[in-house]
This record gives C-alpha cells, sequence and structure tokens, in this order.
C-alpha cells in the first residue's frame, strides 16, 4: 500500500524554506493533519539556523480555502456537540502564535483561493503577495461564524478598522488588485510568473541581516501594544543589540566601500 500523501511539503531552495499546503482537491482546507503539520514545519523553520526566510503558499488553485468543512458536516450529520472554542486553542492558536513568533520573515505567497482561517494564516504573516489570479474572502459571515485564526486582531491593524469591518461582514470576495488598493497584500504578480517572483522577493529576504530582521519582527510586535516611552526603551535594547551583530559592521563597511553587503545572518 502507497503512503498517504503529507498535507504539508517543505522543500529547500537555500537559505529559503517553502512550506506548501498540498490538500489541493479540497483547496488546501485545513484539516487536522495539515494544521498540525503546517504547525511543525514552522516551528522547524523557526529552530533551523540555516533558514533565513519561509513563504508559505499552497498547490493547486488555492492558499487555503479556511477550515475543512466537511469535517464539520460529518459531526453535525453525527449530532455531535461543537466546541470549535477548543479547536482553535488547540489547532489555530499555536501555529497563529508559531508564525508570529518566528525569527525570521516570513511571506504568505497567495497563489489563488484564500478564505476563512486561510485568509487568517495569511494575515498572521509578515508579508502578503499574491497572484493576479488570487482571490480572498472572509468566509465566516456566510457559514455562520465569527473571524478566527487572529483575523479579527490582524485584518483592522492591516487594513483599518472600517475596511476590516465590511471584509468580514460583507464577506465579499476581493480580488487582488482590490487587496493591494488596500494594503491587504503589498505585491500582486502576473499569475504565470507569479511563482518565480515570489521566489526572487523571497530570497533577497533570506540574503538580510536575519539578526536585525528578528530584532525588528520583535520591536514591530512589541509597539502594538505599548505606549510611546515603553515602545522608545524597547527600540533603544534592540538597537543595541543590532549594532553589535556581524552583520552591521559588514553593512557599515559594505556602505563605505561601495559595494553590497554580504550579510550571513548573525
Ligand atoms: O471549525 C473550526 O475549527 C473553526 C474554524 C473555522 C475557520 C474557517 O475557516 S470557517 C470558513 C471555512 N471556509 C469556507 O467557508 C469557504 C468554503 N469554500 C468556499 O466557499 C468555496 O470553495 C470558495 C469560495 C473558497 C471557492 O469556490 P470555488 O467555486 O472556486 O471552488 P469550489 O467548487 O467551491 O471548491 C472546490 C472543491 O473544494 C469542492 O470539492 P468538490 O465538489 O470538487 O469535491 C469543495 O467542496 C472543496 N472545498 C472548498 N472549500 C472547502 C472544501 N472542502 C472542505 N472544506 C472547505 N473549506
Amino acid at each position: 500500500m502507497s503512503e498517504p500523501r503529507p498535507p504539508v511539503r517543505v522543500e529547500r531552495d537555500g537559505a529559503l524554506a517553502v512550506v506548501v499546503l498540498d490538500r489541493p482537491d479540497v483547496l488546501n482546507a485545513f484539516d487536522e493533519a495539515m494544521t498540525s503539520a503546517l504547525t511543525a514545519a514552522v516551528r522547524d523553520a523557526a529552530a533551523d539556523a540555516s533558514v533565513r526566510a519561509v513563504v508559505i503558499t499552497g498547490a493547486g488553485r488555492a492558499f487555503s480555502a479556511g477550515q475543512d468543512l466537511r469535517d464539520r458536516a460529518a459531526s453535525i450529520e453525527r449530532g455531535a456537540e461543537l466546541h470549535l472554542g477548543d479547536e482553535l486553542r488547540r489547532r489555530y492558536h499555536p501555529l497563529v502564535t508559531a508564525i508570529r513568533e518566528m525569527p525570521k520573515p516570513v511571506v504568505a505567497a497567495l497563489n489563488g483561493v484564500v478564505a476563512g482561517a486561510g485568509l487568517g494564516v495569511a494575515c498572521a504573516c509578515d508579508i502578503r503577495v499574491a497572484s493576479s489570479a488570487a482571490v480572498l474572502r472572509a468566509a465566516w459571515a456566510r457559514v455562520g461564524l465569527v473571524p478566527d485564526a487572529g483575523s479579527a486582531f490582524f485584518l483592522p491593524r492591516i487594513v483599518g478598522w472600517g475596511r476590516a469591518l465590511h471584509l468580514i461582514l460583507a464577506g465579499e470576495p476581493v480580488s487582488a488588485d482590490e487587496a493591494l488598493g488596500i494594503g491587504l497584500v503589498t505585491r500582486v504578480w502576473p499569475d504565470d510568473a507569479f511563482a518565480a517572483s515570489w521566489r526572487a522577493f523571497a530570497r533577497q529576504l533570506a540574503a538580510g541581516a536575519t539578526e536585525a530582521i528578528a530584532l525588528t519582527k520583535r520591536g514591530l510586535n512589541a509597539a502594538w501594544d505599548r505606549d510611546l516611552a515603553a515602545f522608545l526603551e524597547i527600540e533603544a535594547e534592540l538597537q543595541d543589540r543590532a549594532g553589535r551583530t556581524a552583520d552591521y559592521a559588514e553593512g557599515v563597511r559594505a556602505f563605505l566601500a561601495k559595494r553590497p553587503a554580504r550579510f550571513d545572518g548573525r
């Protein structure tokens, strides 16, 4: 008997880890196995010093259509009492937290359909780039749920309060160009050049000053719930550490020598 196909594949491209959601028949909907495999892949990438940037993308025509509703339909038909809060705590919250705590850039490469928790996962990533074929949808209202996977936390911070409420309450599909216009994604590339474009972009991130990027992310995360005085002290501590990295010394030397910096991530 052949081995079951893993729901998530991790491909290495030098210092870049590419995590591919791989259940294309159901538009990469998240079942139990896929959420746990994705969380494990994100944690592995965080722990692996040779990984300096991460891309999450989808196989086929979707990034992800969110929670696998066939699993939920089966429970509903059985008359089982659903405890979706527990599902979130057990499966989605560790995933979102692992992405947010990743000390390296995480890019969501939105290759197609993005809905529900798929949008939540994308919003937890640092940068969202989209194929011209991508369509994003806050699908929760249509199935009678509240936004989850951190979406109600991230979306207003990304697109602003009014737009977030419109996206969430109306549940309308948003094209890649519309998403670009409201800042939900920050690059759109033609579908036929999408894979090459995100890869070139992510390789650049992977060649960056990785330690400074980790400190940068820590500062930006801290800024969300601090007042200015508290944040400025954190900023000073972070810059103190960045200023002692080998990459900073290299960056200064490269500037004065009028050549590109060669960062090794330390
Ligand atoms: O439960 C908990 O743990 C709480 C967490 C909830 C988080 C959530 O994500 S709730 C929101 C779940 N997602 C959705 O409501 C989206 C459902 N999907 C759709 O509305 C549509 O598929 C799309 C608008 C995203 C795309 O439409 P379209 O026409 O391009 O594709 P399609 O024909 O609907 O889908 C293709 C196949 O994928 C189809 O299977 P089939 O008929 O070919 O055998 C469809 O059933 C399957 N599929 C799509 N989304 C899901 C799915 N199967 C399971 N779960 C899905 N979410």
